[in-house]
């Protein structure tokens, strides 16, 4: 199984994230398991100022290999005119390979696990709505154990707005 982070904080964000949702699920091979509830989070790092993000996390079930995997993630940010300018800049869409079943990664532009997913509330929260139980390739710890121990301070609010 594959877990994919989604989020936007430019743009009509929650009718950006519901349609990249629905282009994962057709994707060849592939077979959309579960979708976790919508956040609103606050963003974190990048330039000061810019909007809250919307967040969410999919399993996706797939027999393509993550690498070609991230090449269609790549193409569906394009298609909502993803431009890089900035390093956790603001972004219509944000398509990340966070797990991709054990395997771990480490090519220039994919690591898995991703190399962050453990200290982001925004990633962790809905992941765990999804699988709270399974361990951290790396790590060797349940996910839920990691949310548990991230510092409270990042405002993450899970929304029950249906996308
Ligand atoms: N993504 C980032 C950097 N900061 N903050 C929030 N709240 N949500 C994100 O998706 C996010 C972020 C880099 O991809
Ligand atoms: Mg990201
Ligand atoms: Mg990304």
């Amino acid at each position: 199984m594959a877990y994919l982070g989604l989020g936007a904080n430019l743009g009509a964000a929650v009718a950006t994230l519901a349609s990249a949702r629905d282009q994962l699920a057709a994707l060849p091979q592939s077979r959309l398991v579960a979708a976790s509830a919508l956040y609103r989070t606050a963003p974190v790092g990048g330039p000061a100022g810019q909007p809250d993000y919307f967040n969410a996390v999919l399993a996706l079930a797939t027999a393509l290999e993550p690498t070609l995997l991230l090449e269609h993630a790549l193409a569906i940010e394009g298609r909502f005119g993803r431009r890089r300018l900035q390093r956790w800049g603001p972004r219509t869409l944000d398509i990340d390979l966070l797990l991709f079943g054990e395997r771990l990664l480490d090519l220039p532009g994919l690591q898995l696990p991703h190399p962050r997913l453990h200290q982001r509330r925004f990633v962790l929260e809905p992941l765990c709505e999804l699988a709270a139980e399974l361990l951290h390739p790396r790590l060797g710890v349940p996910l839920r154990q990691l949310l548990a121990k991230l510092p409270g301070d990042d405002r993450v609010e899970r929304l029950n707005q249906q996308w």
